[in-house]
């Protein structure tokens, strides 16, 4: 086991200071910071390969950030970093590397885990999906009755379908139109039976994504893809050959399912489900948008990777976002961040980064084993701009609670459309505005509101946001805006010092629903194992289902 050995938390000399400092700015207003210092809005800003991170509206000041950047120092985030790139094994619990950062290094480049250069096997894989997905883009990837493919299902759940379909919706712009994409995740059947409904077997080609090959949903939805595939295509097994390829590391799994070795892209047990869009994982959005697409995706993850592994703290953007998260975490208590994207390309974005910060974050051990101290991962949530400001934004202006917001936004559209651009930034500007300044009684008054309606007029204001600015939606920019938040996340693990890269709670899931499945099949009643609500639950279901 290698970790890195820091001190507990609560005795780092940073989080004392930090402790202590939070009390003599906790009450400041953002209003009172940008008076002091006029020039903030220039100065608390970094920018790397055209993703700029504007988080002067956050309620810190310089002795902030350099208390905030001495704890990074602390928790041994530098040497976690290297650690991790090296390819040690800092998936203690489960024993791996974790090495996602290896799945966009460049050909030169040699990362070598237990005897094997991981990034020439990487190559090996990238180059096989090339082939791939250029013979099912250009049409000579034949079905069985040897007609064309038009529709790509993938099928797959958690790591193995959210990247995929985020990155699918966020580069739509770049696929190849004349391709239907759809993906089946949910065992509930009509995620299957919706997605089939207007296709045909002979022109549909099945991606089985799949990590372990083992996923009760996805084993599920692929057995019953095969039913479907086989009956629309006169019974002959042959044809599975031609309609599904598997993207798995357990090419016995894959093999026992029908599928040939041959049409299997590999991976490896040092990629995690939620980090594993870049690699064949991302079969579905290569085979969309191109083999060269995929690697300018690529190149954009390497950079942002490059960024944060030699970038000094102070103006490091994931390490920036990461430490920001935790003052508010740990000491403003909030509980959750909101993820603005104002663009409708990135409408999956949101729920995205939540796996990939909840999954990772939500732990409540160290290392070590021992209860954590501080609150860890916070909740992640959002939708597109401007749709969620005529639902939830109320509560981020005018509620008790703070919360944090990461707004994104592009200058330029995909989609030139007479003003619409300028009023979707207009959006995102004023919001964060408004969230840092609000409007005081006397702003309210002067307005001439009624005195009994101005407590419901003003905004405290204070409530924190960073901006985040690129050109425009592209594989490149979304590879680096992936990077950046995995990174921040690592940099908040590290802090936290917990194992950001196992998912115990996911595997549980796995594993209990199996039991019942018995129980709610089986001819004979129940002798009712369970509590007594859980054994009155299924006794209800098996009566009326
Ligand atoms: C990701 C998780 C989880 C996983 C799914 C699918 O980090 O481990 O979301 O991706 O459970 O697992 P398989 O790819 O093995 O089917």
């Amino acid at each position: 086991m290698q970790t890195t050995q820091v001190v507990p938390l609560g005795d780092r000399p940073a989080w004392k200071a930090l402790g202590a400092h939070f009390q003599q700015i906790r009450d400041k207003h953002l209003r009172e910071f940008f008076e002091e210092d006029p020039t903030r809005g220039e100065r608390l800003v970094v920018e790397t390969g055209g993703i700029l991170l504007d988080y002067s509206k956050n309620r810190i000041n310089d002795e902030t950030l350099k208390l905030l950047v001495q704890l990074a120092a602390e928790s041994g985030l530098r040497e976690k970093i290297e650690a991790m790139f090296r390819g040690d094994k800092i998936n203690i619990t489960e024993n791996r590397a974790v090495l996602h950062v290896a799945l966009r290094a460049p050909k030169s480049e040699s990362i070598v885990l237990d005897g094997e250069d991981v990034v020439l096997a990487v190559h090996t894989v990238l180059e096989k999906m090339s082939g791939f997905a250029e013979r099912v883009r250009s049409g000579e990837w034949k079905g069985y009755t040897g007609k064309k493919i038009r529709n790509v299902v993938n099928i797959g759940i958690g790591g193995s379908d959210l990247g995929p379909v985020m990155a699918y919706e966020a580069l739509k712009h770049y696929s190849q139109r004349d391709l239907n994409f759809r993906f089946v995740s949910n065992v509930d059947g009509s995620d299957f039976a919706e997605a089939v409904q207007d296709l045909n077997a002979d022109e549909t080609l099945f991606l089985v994504a799949s990590k372990t090959f083992t996923t009760q949903e996805t084993m599920t939805n692929a057995h019953s893809a095969r039913e479907w595939a086989l009956a629309g295509l006169g019974g002959d097994e042959k044809a599975i050959a031609k309609h599904f390829v598997a993207i798995s590391t357990n090419a016995k799994e894959v093999g026992k399912f029908g599928i040939d070795i041959e049409n299997m892209f590999g991976f490896w047990d040092w990629v995690g489900g939620r980090y594993s869009m870049d690699s064949a994982i991302g079969l579905s959005t290569m085979v969309a948008i191109g083999p060269e697409n995929f690697r300018a995706m690529l190149a954009g993850f390497h950079e942002m990777d490059v960024h944060f592994r030699t970038t000094p703290f102070e103006k490091n953007l994931p390490v920036l976002l990461g430490l920001l998260t935790v003052w508010y975490t740990d000491f403003f208590d909030a509980q959750t961040v909101a993820i603005l994207p104002y663009e409708q390309y990135l409408k999956r974005f949101p729920a995205y980064l939540q796996q990939l910060t909840m999954e990772s974050n939500g732990k409540r051990v160290t290392l070590d084993g021992t209860h954590v101290t501080t609150e860890t991962g916070p909740i992640y949530w959002g939708e597109p701009g401007t749709n969620g400001q005529h639902s939830f934004y109320q509560l981020i202006h005018q509620g008790t609670r703070l919360i944090p917001c990461d707004f994104i936004g592009f200058y330029k559209t995909l989609n030139p459309l007479g003003r619409h651009h300028d009023m979707l930034m207009a959006n995102v500007f004023a919001q964060a505005e408004a969230l840092a300044f609000g409007k005081t009684a006397e702003q309210v008054k002067a307005e001439g509101t009624a005195g009994w309606l101005v407590p419901h007029r003003v905004f405290e204001g204070n409530r924190p946001s960073n901006t985040i600015l690129a050109d425009c939606i592209s594989p490149e920019v979304l590879g680096k805006l992936v990077a950046m938040y995995e990174h921040a996340v690592f940099t908040q693990g590290a802090i936290w010092n917990i194992d950001s890269f196992d998912q115990w709670g996911v595997e549980l899931g796995k594993v209990l629903a199996t039991r019942i499945l018995g129980e709610l099949e089986s001819a004979a009643e129940s002798g009712g194992s369970h509590d007594s609500s859980t054994n009155s639950l299924i006794r209800k279901y098996r009566k009326n289902k």
